[in-house]
This record gives C-alpha cells, sequence and structure tokens, in this order.
C-alpha cells in the first residue's frame, strides 16, 4: 500500500480559514482523515464540522465529473474541448449580435475563498469586454466596503481586534453559528471565553437570542433595521456627556461637528421606542463603550443586508472612532497582509456609472445583484441577454428569485461553472465543472486581510484532481483564451509581465514556464510588506506548512488614509443625504410582521445540503415565531404557515421559540431543493425545504448602496 500523503492546509468553506490536517492516498484518490491542525497558528487545532465536509464533497456521487451541454430538456455530457468551446462560441455570439454589455457574469461566495479565482477571473472578465458584473458581495458586505471607502479611502474593513479587546458589542452577526464574518478569528468561542476570564464583556444587539447571545454579558433584542437609531442615540449620549475622545487621529478626522448635530436629532428617549432598547439602556451602553480600556463595536448581516445598511456600517465606525478604540489595540483595526505592498491604496469607485433600469450605482465596478432580474427582462437596448454564472447559486441567493428564474430562462445563452447541477445551473446551456478544493493549492487573499493576527499561509494540494477536472483558474483562462484568440500560456504570460512591472519585480527566469496562480502570488509575496529585511516568498510559505504568524495587528493610520482629503472622513456627504430616510423611518410605524433570516452550523448558505453527515437530522428550514405571536396568529409547532410579501408567498412549518422578539419572525435562506431537474439526491431528501428569497423583495434594498435588505421585510402570515 502506498505511503498516506499528510498535507497541512486550511478549511476554506468559511472566513474562518481553520489550519486542517489531511490525509490521503493519493494513488487510490481517497481522502482519509481531516483533522484540525493543532499546529496552525491562527485556529490551534480548532475546526466545525463542515471540515470534514470537505471530504464530503469530494466524494459525493452527485458532484459533477464531466462537463455537460444542453440538448433540449436535458443535459449530455461532453469533453472540457467540447464544452469549453460551444461557451466560448454561445457568449461570443451573444457579443456579436448585441455588443459586449448584454453579457453578464455573476460571481458567487466561494471565488472569495480561491486564489486562482481571485486571480483568474479579472483577464476572463475583460476577455468578454463587459462591464456588467455582479457578485455576493452585493448581498452580502457592499455596505461595509462602501462605508469603509468613504470614511478610509480603503475598501478592506478594519477588523475587532477580539484578542486584546475588553469590551466587544457584536450588532446583527452571530460568530458562534456562523464562525465570523468580515473577520477571519477561527474558534470564536475560546476568544470570546478568553475575553470573559480576562474581566471583558460581551454584548449583543440581535432581534433574536443567538447563539452568541447566549454565551454573551448582556443581550438586547432591537426591531430590525433600527440599528443607525441606536448607534446615533449612543453617540448622542457620548456627546452630551462629554465623552468624545478621538484620541492619536484627532488630526487626522474631519466632520465631528456634522456628527454632533446629526446625533442631537436622534436622542435616546426619541428612539427608545421605535428600536426597542429602554433608554436608560441605551445610555448605559453608551457610557460602558467609552468607559471601556479598549472597546469595539463590530457588525455583520443584521447590519449589513438590510435598508440602512451602509448608514449603520459607516455609524458602527464613527462609534470606534470618536471613543478612541479605532486603529488602536483591542479596538478595530486593520490587517497587514504578507501580498500587499502599499499603505495607500487606489479608492475603489462609486456611482461612476448606473444600472439601465433601476439607476443603481456600480461599486468598484459591479452592480447590486437585486437589478440583475430586472436587467434580463425589461425590454429596450442594452437588455443583458448572456449569463456566466462562476460558483454561485442566485436562484436561491438573490432576492425575489422567482422572478430571476423566469429571468434567466429567457436568456439566449448561459454558462455555469459549478461543482452541481444546481438549481441555478440547470437552466445552463454549458456547465463546466472543477476540482474541488482539496485537489488544488490556495492562498487565503480575503482572509489574510481580515485576519486577528497577521498572517499567511500557503495550502499545497492533498490530492491530485480526480477524473482530470480542471481547476478553477484553468477554466477561467480557457475560456478567456477561446474567447481571446489566445492560448492560455500567452494570456498568463501577459499577466505574469504586468504583474511583475506594476510591483517592480525581475522575473526569475527559472519560473517562466509555471503557468497558474502560485508563480503570481510569489510576485506578490517577493513586493510585499514583509520583504523589505530578507525575502518573503512562497519558498518561506512551502517551509512552514502550517502558517507563518506575522504578529498582532498594528496600527496603520494615518498612512492608509487615502480619501480625496487624506483625512478620515466622519460624515461623508453622500450617507447624510440617506438619512433623511432615517428621520422619515422615525415617523412610520407597522404592526406588520418582519423578517430576518438565520445560519445553521452545518450548513453553508445553499451548497451543503447534499451531504448526509453534514444535512441529516431535523427540518433547519422553519419559520420561527415568538409563541405569543403563534397563538395570536393560531398557529403552533409544526403547523403550515404561509408568508407572503410583496413580491411572493412560501410556505413553512412553525417553530414556536422565545428567542425572537415579538413581531419578528425568521426564515433561512439557502433551501428549496425540490425541483426534480437538479442532481442533488441527497440535498432533496434530507433539506429540502423552502427557498425565502421568493418572498425577499428586489426593492427592499440598503438605501445607498442597492445591496439586498434581506432583513426586515414586512411579511402577512397566517395558517394553511
Ligand atoms: N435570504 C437570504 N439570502 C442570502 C443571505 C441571507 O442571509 N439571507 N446571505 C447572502 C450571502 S452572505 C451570501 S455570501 C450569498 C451566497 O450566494 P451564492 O454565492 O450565490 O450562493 P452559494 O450558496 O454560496 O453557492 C455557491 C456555489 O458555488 C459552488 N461551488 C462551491 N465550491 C466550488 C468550487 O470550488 N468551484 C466551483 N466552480 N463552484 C463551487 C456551489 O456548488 C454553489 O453552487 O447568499 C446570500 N443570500
Ligand atoms: N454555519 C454557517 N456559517 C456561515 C454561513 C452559513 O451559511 N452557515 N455563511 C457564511 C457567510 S456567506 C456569511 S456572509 C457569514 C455571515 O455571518 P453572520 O453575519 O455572523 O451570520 P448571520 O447568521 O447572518 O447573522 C446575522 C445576525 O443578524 C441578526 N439580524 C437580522 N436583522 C437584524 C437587524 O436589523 N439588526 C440587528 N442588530 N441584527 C439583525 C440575525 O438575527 C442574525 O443573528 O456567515 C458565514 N458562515
Ligand atoms: S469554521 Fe468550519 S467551515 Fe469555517 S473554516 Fe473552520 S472548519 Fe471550515
Ligand atoms: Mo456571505
Amino acid at each position: 500500500m502506498a505511503k498516506p500523503l499528510t498535507t497541512y492546509r486550511s478549511c476554506n468553506l468559511c472566513e474562518a480559514h481553520c489550519g486542517i490536517t489531511v490525509t490521503s492516498d493519493p494513488e487510490e484518490g481517497i481522502i482519509e482523515t481531516i483533522r484540525g491542525d493543532i499546529k496552525d497558528p491562527m485556529s490551534k487545532g480548532y475546526i466545525c464540522p463542515k471540515a470534514y465536509g470537505l471530504k464530503g464533497i469530494y466524494e459525493d456521487l452527485d458532484r459533477l465529473r464531466t462537463p455537460l451541454i444542453r440538448r433540449g430538456n436535458s443535459f449530455e455530457e461532453a469533453s472540457y474541448e467540447d464544452a469549453l468551446d460551444l461557451a466560448a462560441s454561445g457568449l461570443m455570439e451573444v457579443k456579436r449580435n448585441f455588443g459586449a454589455n448584454a453579457i453578464s457574469t455573476y460571481l458567487g461566495n466561494p471565488n472569495i475563498h480561491d486564489f486562482g479565482s481571485m486571480i483568474y477571473h479579472p483577464p476572463l472578465q475583460r476577455a468578454l469586454g463587459t462591464k456588467w458584473r455582479f457578485s455576493a458581495t452585493s448581498i452580502d458586505n457592499l455596505p461595509k466596503s462602501l462605508s469603509t471607502s468613504l470614511m478610509f479611502g480603503t475598501s478592506t474593513p478594519a477588523v475587532p481586534d477580539i484578542d486584546r479587546t475588553d469590551f466587544f458589542l457584536i450588532i446583527g452577526a452571530n460568530p458562534i453559528v456562523s464562525n465570523g464574518s468580515l473577520v477571519t478569528a477561527p474558534d470564536f468561542k475560546r476568544r470570546i471565553e478568553s475575553l470573559q476570564k480576562r474581566g471583558g464583556k460581551l454584548i449583543v444587539i440581535d432581534p433574536r437570542r443567538t447563539e452568541t447571545a447566549d454565551i454573551a454579558d448582556m443581550h438586547f433584542h432591537i426591531r430590525p433595521g433600527g440599528d443607525a437609531f441606536l448607534l446615533l442615540a449612543i453617540l448622542n449620549t457620548l456627546f452630551a456627556e462629554d465623552r468624545i475622545n478621538l484620541g492619536r487621529l484627532k488630526n487626522h478626522v474631519c466632520g465631528l461637528e456634522t456628527i454632533e448635530n446629526l446625533s442631537r436629532e436622534f436622542p435616546p428617549d426619541k428612539v427608545a421606542s421605535a428600536i426597542g432598547l429602554s433608554e436608560f439602556e441605551i445610555k448605559d451602553l453608551a457610557r460602558r463603550f467609552s468607559k471601556a480600556r479598549s472597546a469595539v463595536c463590530y457588525g455583520r448581516m443584521g447590519t449589513t443586508a438590510q435598508r440602512f445598511g451602509t448608514i449603520t456600517s459607516w455609524l458602527i465606525d464613527v462609534l470606534n472612532l470618536v471613543t478612541a478604540n479605532f486603529d488602536e489595540f483591542g479596538g478595530s483595526m486593520f490587517a497587514k497582509t504578507a501580498h500587499e505592498n502599499t499603505e495607500r491604496q487606489r479608492p475603489p469607485a462609486f456611482g461612476r456609472w448606473r444600472s439601465r433600469v433601476s439607476q443603481l450605482p456600480e461599486f468598484a465596478g459591479e452592480l447590486p445583484l437585486a437589478t440583475l432580474a430586472e436587467e434580463i427582462d425589461t425590454p429596450g437596448e442594452g437588455r443583458v441577454r448572456a449569463l456566466l454564472t462562476i460558483a454561485g447559486n442566485p436562484l436561491l441567493s438573490a432576492p425575489n428569485s422567482a422572478r430571476l428564474q423566469e429571468a434567466i430562462k429567457s436568456l439566449d445563452f448561459m454558462v455555469s461553472v459549478d461543482l452541481y447541477l444546481n438549481e441555478t445551473t440547470q437552466h445552463a446551456n454549458v456547465i463546466l465543472p472543477t476540482t474541488t478544493s482539496l485537489e488544488r493549492s490556495n492562498y487565503g487573499f480575503v482572509a489574510h486581510g481580515q485576519s486577528t493576527r497577521n498572517f499567511a499561509k500557503l495550502c499545497m494540494e492533498s490530492i491530485p484532481a480526480q477524473d482530470n477536472l480542471l481547476h478553477p483558474w484553468q477554466v477561467a483562462l480557457e475560456l478567456g483564451a477561446r474567447l481571446r484568440g489566445q492560448t492560455p500560456e500567452e494570456i498568463d504570460e501577459e499577466m505574469f509581465t504586468q504583474l511583475c512591472r506594476s510591483r517592480n519585480i525581475k522575473p526569475d527566469p527559472d519560473k517562466t514556464n509555471l503557468i497558474g496562480p502560485e508563480r503570481h502570488l510569489d510576485i506578490f509575496l517577493r513586493s510585499g510588506f514583509y520583504s523589505s529585511a530578507e525575502p518573503f516568498t512562497l519558498e518561506t510559505l512551502k517551509a512552514n506548512p502550517h502558517g507563518v504568524d506575522l504578529g498582532a495587528l498594528m496600527r496603520r493610520l494615518p498612512e492608509m488614509i487615502a480619501t480625496s482629503s487624506a483625512k478620515i472622513e466622519l460624515a461623508p456627504d453622500i450617507l447624510l443625504k440617506d438619512c433623511d430616510q432615517l428621520r422619515e423611518r422615525l415617523k412610520s410605524s407597522s404592526d406588520r410582521f418582519v423578517l430576518i433570516g438565520r445560519r445553521h452550523l452545518r450548513s453553508n448558505n445553499s451548497w451543503f445540503h447534499n451531504i448526509r453527515s453534514l444535512a441529516k437530522g431535523p427540518q433547519r428550514c422553519t419559520l420561527q415565531v415568538h409563541p405569543e405571536d403563534a397563538r395570536a396568529l393560531k398557529l403552533t409547532n409544526g403547523d403550515l404557515a404561509i408568508i407572503e410579501s410583496r413580491v411572493g408567498k412560501v410556505k413553512a412549518p412553525v417553530e414556536l421559540t422565545e428567542k425572537l422578539m415579538r413581531g419578528v419572525v425568521s426564515l433561512p435562506h439557502g433551501y428549496g431543493h425540490g425541483e426534480t431537474s437538479t442532481k442533488l439526491s441527497g440535498a432533496k431528501v434530507f433539506q429540502s425545504g423552502t427557498n425565502v428569497n421568493v418572498i425577499s423583495d428586489d426593492k427592499w434594498r440598503d438605501l445607498t448602496s442597492g445591496n439586498a435588505a434581506f432583513n426586515g421585510i414586512f411579511v402577512s402570515i397566517s395558517a394553511q
């Protein structure tokens, strides 16, 4: 028997990027074990149950191992050669007939956890020549990226310095289940326990008493969408009680007076009843936050996927700034990666152009996904007629998915790059599968950029590519080559030469033939921050398979500020303008139910329900309702409820729980696997569920950025 191969890598299923030790039999193509890597300096052996799912995905018989080409209503297996040729010619035909902008791309969430995709998708987009680009960013963190870029001139948000803070205020995040988002901090629970052991406090603001709230020192229910009011009332208290302290950054900040004036309009007694916290609770929170030796406020999906997403994201950073907790130990800090080489990034553009139908602004060249359906189904010049989806399942993840489904069905041509024949890819003309993550190397461009310690790690493949599957970067390169009439090698060489030039590095002549992302990463590292004293290269990472700990987070301001004023903008005009809607909202009231989402520890958006070990057990796609609300609705545990919004209607079994705030109901996303033409035999049996995004309203968006507002949607509920 061949000797098993042991590799150390990071699980890339979520942002925690826990270190794992994988043993495999490469000759037999068998993954033997996956365990937590105790030598990984970030995760120290911690993994969640999903890590083992990497093996499940690798072994899954439903997973696609050959490309598929549509013939009428069914698919035929095809060679990569034929499938790629057809994909390219179909896209080119749309381009010839209607122009490049008739093609749109959608990049799903897993792309940000794969360095090959990060490096090779931009040239593919250029090869298509279209400016229509969508991604999971605009159903997720776009508001935070936008507020950060308006305030600091960089789109990478600062992260909570969890391991050194004394007061951790979490708004609208549930890291005990999600394992952290916009922050890479594996084993959140251990970090919270250490915080509490050193006398620190965890406070959670959430309409549901979540798993994170359960271990917190205090939890406050809040009306969905109430966070901006809470933050303004906290700021109001800080100003009124003379608790403002800009600390070290005093001379690098502008707009403080504007914030003071704005917060004056929102005193605690005025917002209390609308948001569900008392005046005393708001003032007490403000005092505790300002008195703590160090404190940090951190928000996630509950603060971004809502109506006031960008405003809330902005006010969170304002709170950290005006209490001298920004860019300070134990506060909110920026990571410093091994692949970056410049303090000042070019600020991402916003609103240079707008979408055709709803006039939504682009951000960094991308449009909000909430507008994709109308861009396809609204007739007229400039209509989207072809779609390329890459590692995304928008028919389960985008708002108003029933409309999107009809729109997608009407496309002239569609290509999907994915592991599965799923709810979205079933509509494609061509499906191009790829390897799974254990079969390829990786580096956490995104994870390292939001890490709670500066860190770098290279993951080498744990097993060779099964069935000659191509890696995602190879698919991107092959497709791009066909679109441009070049060879993959030529495109790669052009990209490489350009990278070397921009990073001022002389390419190593020995490495000229090594096509692929590692060669590019080597240049990023060689020219990166940690290469100044001695070279920090791919070899450095290879010699340290558990990862390289580059130390605790360091102060990076004022050097990083890249706004046009060269100051931190406490009160950007764009955001002040949208505050008018806040004022309006405070005047209005509604007694309708509002919908929020939730996540499950053994799940990952839409694509883990096919793995038996993770998906078996009770139905998770239930409508959580407070027992008192249920009584009024004449519903009880297990009843089927009809949930209806402006755009649609779904049914789900009721689960009574006192964890929810009254008037709020919760239904998770990523379900609705009942369709017959998909190849997800496990998901259909284990966790079929219903697709909540049928009732997510595509017009219910974050005011400023157009990000989908999955939370706070008004719904009516009735018994079936
Ligand atoms: N109602 C509601 N909707 C939501 C959310 C919510 O909270 N509530 N959350 C939103 C958020 S935060 C996100 S990030 C989005 C996610 O939205 P999407 O990214 O559109 O959806 P995922 O379910 O993550 O789908 C990922 C797809 O990538 C494929 N895939 C996985 N690995 C690979 C690979 O290595 N190669 C290739 N080619 N394909 C791969 C999977 O098979 C799957 O089809 O959903 C959003 N939708
Ligand atoms: N197990 C698991 N882990 C995951 C994922 C998964 O599907 N499963 N998905 C991954 C992805 S793509 C992401 S983006 C992250 C998300 O990571 P998180 O944001 O930490 O996870 P969510 O469960 O979406 O948490 C959002 C919280 O906001 C609350 N909320 C809703 N509306 C409001 C509001 O208006 N105000 C306030 N204050 N709170 C509100 C919800 O009740 C919920 O507890 O998780 C990642 N990790
Ligand atoms: S928390 Fe779980 S899914 Fe996320 S990286 Fe760690 S092991 Fe993987
Ligand atoms: Mo996400």
